[in-house]
């Protein structure tokens, strides 16, 4: 169906905006984020939080989508759980209603009465209609029914450095160790038979700011992967002779130092695992390596369409290498995202459990595994 494409594209930069809106403005900046606890916590971090704009952009994107393609419904799956802490500490089930006014009234109940501008100002964004005006989507048949599809959304990526990263920091080869930069919108579809992620639009919603005005700017990335059709934002970029890997602050030494003998520099780091699959995307990093479990398939399927549309793809690091022991030649197991992990509970049924490795060109995912095949033996791969 043509319109499937511009609609992620359109419901994400909706989605940029309320993010944009919620860092802007004081009574939403200084609302407290709701902490997660119990299986909703990732184990990444100490504490684990989410804010009013994670759960209202999961619910707008929801909403819109659910409404422009109703066989979408019921396969729309988002990170967080709509309900919301109320202005007197009970919970709310944050929605988008059916009127600006009543989404208004809604949000004034988290918020509190007297936040009326701030309420207004998200109720509009919300229930905005988007213009794109991008012509290279016109047009664009992925060539699959949005009855066979699933959605998974992140509604922002890497929360920590949207609740509280620093908007000055300069990038290292490109890529920002940390930073507002790296919290990103994800929206990806994937076949719900094969659970191969078949369409991905990554939103860069703090991607500079403007030099006249300092509002922010973003940009977005999209990528089509389905059958034989290949069709992307970017171009493929050119693959260095000696692999440069980005890595999670939180990956082992062990994995650091066996990824060195690539000898295509010391790994660098980076906050944000949409982010560090955005970095291999556009060319700044030829391979994201996570050996722990601390990425879910709202992290990976948006920019695993947007890495397979570019000849790439993302394969579970602890399968890859128990396939190289066995001596496998073939192509290791890619990440799949139709089916939860029996035996578990909440989000850790949709966790990337083996770790990842992602890719662009498939030399240099065979590099990385050569680079820790030893270390798997040594079973000092500590996520997997
Ligand atoms: C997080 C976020 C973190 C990432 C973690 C993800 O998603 O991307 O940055 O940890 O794995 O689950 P790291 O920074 O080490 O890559 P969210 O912020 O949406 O919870
Ligand atoms: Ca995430």
């Amino acid at each position: 169906m043509a319109g499937l494409l511009p609609a992620l594209v359109a419901v994400s930069q909706k989605a940029a905006e309320v993010a944009r809106l919620c860092r802007a403005e004081e009574p939403l900046l200084r609302l407290r984020p709701a902490e997660k606890s119990g299986p909703e916590r990732n184990a990444r971090f100490q504490r684990d939080f989410k804010t009013l704009a994670d759960v209202l952009i999961q619910e707008l994107i929801k909403h819109d989508l659910g409404t422009q393609f109703p066989e979408l419904r019921g396969h729309i799956h988002g990170e967080e759980s709509s309900e919301f802490r109320d202005a007197q500490g009970g919970t709310v089930t944050v929605r988008v209603c059916a009127t600006p006014g009543d989404t208004v009234a809604l949000l004034l109940a988290v918020l509190g009465p007297e936040q009326t501008r701030a309420a207004e100002l998200l109720a509009e964004a919300v229930h905005r209609e988007v213009t794109l005006g991008d012509t290279d989507l016109d047009g664009i048949d992925p060539g699959v029914s949005p009855g066979d599809l699933g959605i998974w959304i992140d509604p922002i990526d890497s929360t920590n450095e949207f609740i509280g990263g620093r908007e000055d920091v300069a990038p290292i080869d490109g890529i920002a160790p940390e930073g507002l930069c790296s919290a990103l919108v994800l929206v990806g579809a994937f076949d719900r038979h094969s659970g191969v992620p078949v369409l991905g639009v990554i939103n860069e919603p703090f991607f500079q700011r403007d030099p006249q005005t300092h509002r922010w700017q973003g940009r977005y990335h999209w990528g089509v992967a389905h059958g034989d059709t290949r069709l992307c934002s970017l171009s493929p970029p050119l693959p260095r002779p000696r692999p440069r890997v980005v890595l999670s602050r939180a990956e082992s030494e062990a994995v650091r130092g066996a990824l060195g003998s690539l000898g295509g520099g010391p790994p660098l780091l980076a906050a944000g695992a949409g982010y560090k699959l955005l970095c291999v995307a556009l060319g700044l990093a030829d391979a994201f390596v996570l050996s722990l479990p601390t990425t879910f398939a709202w992290d990976s399927c948006a920019p695993h369409a947007i890495l397979r549309a570019l000849g790439g793809g993302v394969v579970a690091l602890e399968g890859a290498l128990r396939a190289r022991r066995a001596g496998g030649t073939g192509e290791p197991p890619e990440l799949r995202y139709h089916r939860p992990e029996p035996g578990r509970a909440g989000p850790q049924r949709w966790a990337n459990r083996g770790g990842l490795v992602a890719f662009v060109h498939p030399p240099h995912l065979r590099a990385v595994l050569a680079a820790l095949g030893e270390l798997g033996e040594l079973g000092e791969l500590p996520g997997c």
